[in-house]
């Protein structure tokens, strides 16, 4: 459907702040004009919300303009980044895109920005640097640090704005992005819209230090100041624009505490009965847009402002028809969006630089060298990975040869550093991050379950990002070091997972997971680490890796596993192969997510008993999946009840004795089979 043309004052979304000085009162009326439509579509979508036609919930930025349409105008929009919040329905008008197009995303309808599997202002525009928020407040402010260091890395002077509320200045991301932005000294302008409120909590109970939230930036190195932009507008304009200016400049990060006001509370469902008698109307006297008004007026006569006025709401009403007529979603492609599509294999040279016998810590490093010499958009990031080669050395020697910015040491921050991969991978990047252990992962849930999981399902934005998992335990670790967590994160969809075994196949599952347009978990065994070398060769079969292989032939039952007990397992099966001429199927998993289990069923269907053994605990694991999904379509086939062999529902214990209970070992392995058998 064809969208109305909007009126001439809207054609230019950019400003400078000379043009105040120059002609003040066009300039104006331009502030004015982004002002007033999104102050009334923000009144309409509301109207909208109440009659049924708008689901979900709607959180207006009612008193937000003063701050968002100027820095909106002011802002590159060529080559900065941005991601805005619940309040900043300006910003997105000014920004980019349409306002059917935003309408859309209100409506859910079938051509929103989010094909409608995501709702609210929950959208952006990837192209163009407007990065979708996700509703945990705080996680996008490093996935804007990332987009803007990639911006700048491709030799863009771009300037990130991360914003945030009063209420989510007090979560841990938005701490570990500003430290990691001063440390990286990044050119982000981190903007509080402190309206007072969080939902009811009032910014006195968020901060012992009172409402000066600004000050907070100097703990981190940052320059900050605050704003009232409730008082002038020309004036913000000016501060704003000196500040994007010095920003710019200097790249450095700044903080800018804008105070703003939240007028028509948290959410359209807001009953507000915790205000004080009369605090709203104390919010409508300091509303900056009837002042605008007012100057505009004096400026340019009543007239003049009515008919914009006027111009614009029958703009925004023509759009709104629009999106009212336009065509619902159906569920068609929604499955298939989940993943980003294939890519082609990336032209790999068809060499290793040392061909050699190696254990998989070695193959793994000889994969990533292979991928930062041939790959100019990697990079490869964690903790203490540079100089000291990482915990257990697979980086070792990198940062010689490939220096700081592509092999970056990062802060302790889990879910900063993964927030700022993604932001890279948004924009052309494909960063490789390194957990010291996969246990500190948990840090990084949100971003790894919620923002880069999600991402090409609301977005349709690929999300090409290798997060290498050191994992499992049998080192005397204890519960901290040594979990199998892919039942946790796999569990989540939108997160492929890739578990070798040998260093070929861990070099294999590095180069595939590289190249794959999604988040991709690798599953490194540490006992693996060091255990043997084996030849590690050029495989121009590498994405087989995304297919289980078959170990061993035999007719007695079809054994499933992965990781280190696929040694296990070997050693179990070559037992009863000796001992009682019983010979299994021994499959090596290997990708656990997706899942491909077509041969594993052609094995089941004709031996009809199953084996699953893994190394993470029973309840709740990998092996219950498995068998639900090999078992459903052979179930009246099977001669015996399927067999989980996994550690005990207990966390992981610390002591040699008990960590042997906890685990499968060979003995145990042997022992439940020739139970199971009979
Ligand atoms: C991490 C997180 N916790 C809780 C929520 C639920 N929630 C949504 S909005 C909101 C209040 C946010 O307040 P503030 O950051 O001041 O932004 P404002 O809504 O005032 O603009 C809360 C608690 C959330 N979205 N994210
Ligand atoms: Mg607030």
């Amino acid at each position: 459907m064809a969208f109305p043309t909007p009126p001439a004052i809207l054609a230019s979304r950019n400003l400078r702040a000379e043009e105040l000085e120059h002609t003040p009162a066009d300039t104006l009326l331009r502030i004015y004009a982004w002002m007033h439509l999104a102050r009334t579509g923000d009144n309409r979508i509301l109207e909208l919300f109440r009659q049924g036609l708008i689901r979900g919930t709607v959180t207006g930025g009612q008193g937000n303009e003063g701050l968002i349409v100027p820095l909106a105008l002011l802002a590159d929009k060529n080559i900065d980044v941005v991601c805005f919040t619940h309040r900043d329905f300006g910003g997105h008008l000014i920004w980019s895109q349409h306002l059917c197009e935003h309408l859309n995303q209100y409506f859910a309808n079938a051509d929103s920005p989010t094909k409608a599997r995501e709702g609210n202002i929950h959208h952006g525009d990837i192209p163009n640097r407007s990065l979708p928020m996700i509703s945990h407040l705080g996680a996008m402010l490093s996935t804007v640090a990332g987009t803007t260091d990639s911006q700048r890395r491709l030799g863009r002077p771009a300037v990130g704005f991360a914003f945030f509320g009063d209420g989510s200045s007090s979560t841990g991301d938005v701490h570990e992005t500003m430290n990691l932005a001063s440390l990286l000294s990044l050119p982000l302008i981190f903007v509080i819209e402190n309206n007072g409120y969080a939902y009811s909590t009032p910014t006195c109970e968020q901060f012992a230090a009172g409402t000066e939230l600004w000050k907070r930036a100097a703990g981190y190195g940052i320059e900050s100041f605050a704003i009232d932009t409730n008082r002038d507008v020309a004036e913000t304009t000016k501060a704003l624009a000196a500040a994007i200016e010095k920003v710019r400049t200097t790249s450095r990060p700044m903080l800018i505490e804008a105070h703003t006001l939240r007028l028509r509370g948290h959410a359209a469902y807001d009953t507000c009965d915790y205000l004080l008698a009369g605090e709203s109307d104390g919010f409508f006297a300091r509303d900056l847009q009837p002042r605008v008004r007012a100057s505009l007026v004096a400026l340019v006569g009543s007239d003049r402002v009515e008919a914009l006025e006027n111009e614009l709401n029958a703009f925004l009403e023509a759009c709104i028809k629009v999106a009212v007529a336009t065509a619902r979603p159906t569920p068609a492609g929604m499955e298939a969006g989940l993943f980003a599509p294939a890519s082609e294999p990336f032209p790999w040279k068809p060499e290793l630089a040392a061909p050699a016998q190696l254990n998989l810590a070695q193959a793994l490093n000889l994969g990533l060298r292979k991928i930062l010499t041939e790959r100019p958009e990697s990079l490869v990031m964690g903790q203490d990975i540079g100089t000291y080669g990482g915990a257990f050395k697979v980086t070792d020697g990198l940062l010689k040869e490939f220096g700081r910015r592509r092999l970056m040491n990062t802060p302790l921050a889990e879910s900063a550093c993964t927030g700022y991969a993604i932001g890279l991978a948004l924009n052309g990047h494909r960063p490789i991050e390194e957990f010291q252990f996969s246990d500190f992962a948990t840090e990084a849930t949100t971003q790894i379950t919620l923002n880069a999981a999600t991402m090409h399902f609301r977005s349709g934005a690929p999300c090409p990002l290798v997060l290498r998992f050191p994992c499992g335990g049998g080192l005397t670790f204890g519960s901290f070091h040594s979990q199998e967590l892919e039942s946790f994160f796999l569990s989540m969809p939108g997160i492929k997972g890739l578990y070798p075994s040998t260093p070929q196949d861990a070099f294999n599952a590095l180069l595939a997971a590289y190249e794959d347009n999604n988040p991709v978990i690798l599953f490194e065994h540490k006992g693996l680490y060091r255990r043997g070398r084996s030849s590690v060769v050029w495989d121009p079969n590498y994405r087989d890796i995304w297919q289980p292989r078959l170990l061993r032939s035999g007719d007695f039952a079809t054994f499933v596993t992965y990781g280190e007990m696929v040694h296990l397992a070997t050693e179990a099966a070559e037992y009863f192969s000796g001992e009682y001429e019983t010979n299994f199927d021994l499959f090596d998993l290997r990708a656990l997510a997706p899942l491909q289990l077509d041969s594993i069923r052609a094995s089941l269907a004709r031996t009809g008993r199953l084996i699953v053994l893994h190394e993470g605990r029973r309840t709740h694991g990998f092996g219950a999946e498995l068998v639900a999904q090999l078992t459903e379509e052979y179930f009246s086939g099977l001669k015996a009840a399927p067999l989980r062999i996994a550690s005990l529902d207990l966390p992981v214990p610390f002591a040699p004795e008990l960590e042997h209970a906890f685990r499968p070992t060979k003995e145990k392995i042997i022992n439940v089979i020739t139970r199971w058998m009979g």
